[in-house]
């Protein structure tokens, strides 16, 4: 059996980034991109295509024809041997006679976990496993986390002025970062499956949390706002587009839990599933039922959660694999508290706020314990800082 070559890494590196071209758009499933190799020509290629079908394999197939025949077959992702809405990735590698399998990442997926390999090898197939895997964990990390730890991998992204702060209270959006960080901003939104906000921040700024790159419309993240007692107004831009771009408002005790209140979540309102605790509806004169009920008319889809580990339990069984928290500052902190941020993406702008500020749950000084700097780069004026937290879940 030969083994992995230079010119495997080649054709993976290549593989891997036809994959990434498609983040954000395949969910629930992952992007996946797929290379066919004749002779150390590309015969064909394609990535997972939006919404998830078809897999990446069948079209890199049919783009190759009768040139599959003898050839390589490089895919980032184990193929599929399971019947899902498609047939197995693994059967139709077999009938295509290839002769060889480059395989970056195995699926942990229990419907697949190693079964898509013994099918191919079983039919004679030779397979490579674990070309560029480090790449391929980066690539399909936000899968990955998903499958293993059954959560979305979590992004905290922060803009800090200069003096720590990311806002100036009682104002609306205060400019912290220049015109290239918001473009990257706007990319990254097109690679995530949700983003979230907590009412606080959606009130103040009334953003609207999508993707406004010409071509790139139709990536719009799933928008989520952490909004215990439905304080989300009506009319704004997040609730009046409710019916294109899909919105969540999350009540219950992961929006904002103090101390004080978590003891009181205990005590459900009898709405079913989906209820507020008491205490807090009594709070708001009987008014909540009225406010979810106009949510819910617009469109807004209103989603109970105890903890902030319930909501992303919650998340990661509708098929949501990353998650953007981007704002605000109290939002950070409940993902920080509850030590389920994954990656720090930190801008911080040469502009000072100073008294009248909001201050960040950190700054570049004081970047929580447990993150370390991946990569930093200079966008404009501002600095961009990456850090990663090691998860402790990556491939053995
Ligand atoms: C592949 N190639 O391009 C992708 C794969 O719901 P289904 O039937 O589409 O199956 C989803 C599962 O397929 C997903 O959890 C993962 O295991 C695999 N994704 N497999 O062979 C692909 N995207
Ligand atoms: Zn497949």
């Amino acid at each position: 059996m030969s083994g992995p070559t230079r010119e495997d890494e080649r054709f993976m590196a290549a593989a891997l980034r036809l994959a990434r071209r498609n983040l954000g758009l395949t969910s629930t499933n992952p992007s996946v991109g797929c290379l066919i190799v004749m002779d150390g020509t590309i015969v064909g290629r394609a990535v997972t295509a939006s919404s998830g079908r078809p897999h990446a394999e069948t079209q890199a197939l049919a783009d190759a024809g009768d040139k599959a025949r003898g050839a390589t077959a490089y895919v980032t992702l184990e193929p599929c041997s399971h019947h899902g809405r498609t047939p197995p990735c693994a059967d139709a590698l077999i009938a295509s006679g290839v002769a060889r399998v480059v395989v970056c990442i195995l699926d942990p997926d229990e419907r697949v976990a190693g079964r898509g390999v013994v099918m191919l090898r079983d039919a004679g197939i030779d397979v490579d496993i674990g070309v560029l895997r480090d790449e391929g964990e980066q690539v399909l990390e936000a899968y990955l986390m998903r499958q293993r730890m059954k959560r979305p991998h979590v992004t905290l992204k922060l803009a800090v002025s200069s003096d720590g702060m990311i806002g100036r209270k009682g104002e609306g959006q205060v400019r912290i970062t220049g015109a290239v960080s918001r473009a990257q901003v706007q990319v990254l939104r097109a690679e995530t499956d949700a983003i979230l906000v907590g009412v606080g921040t959606a009130n103040a700024d009334d953003p609207e949390l999508t993707v406004r790159l010409p071509g790139l419309e139709e990536r719009s993240p799933i928008r989520i706002v952490l909004d215990r007692r439905l304080d989300l107004a009506v009319g704004s831009k997040l609730v009046s587009s409710a019916r294109n771009v899909p919105l969540i408002v999350v009540a219950g005790d992961a929006a904002y839990p103090s101390p004080r209140e978590r003891g009181e979540g205990a005590r459900r309102a009898d709405e079913g599933q989906n209820s507020l605790p008491l205490s807090l509806q009594a709070g708001r004169g009987g008014d909540y039922a009225a406010r979810r009920k106009t949510l819910e008319a617009a469109g807004v889809e209103v989603l109970n959660a105890d903890t902030v580990q319930d909501l992303l339990t919650a998340l990661a069984s509708r098929g949501i694999s990353s998650l953007l928290v981007e704002g605000g500052a109290r939002a950070a902190r409940q993902f920080l508290d509850a030590g389920l941020v994954d990656r720090i993406l930190l801008y911080t702008g040469p502009a000072t706020i100073g008294e009248e500020g909001i201050r960040s749950p950190f700054d570049r000084a004081t970047v929580p314990a447990g993150f370390s700097l991946e990569r930093a780069a200079r966008y404009g004026d501002d600095i961009f800082e990456d850090y990663e937290r090691d998860t402790g879940c990556s491939q053995a």
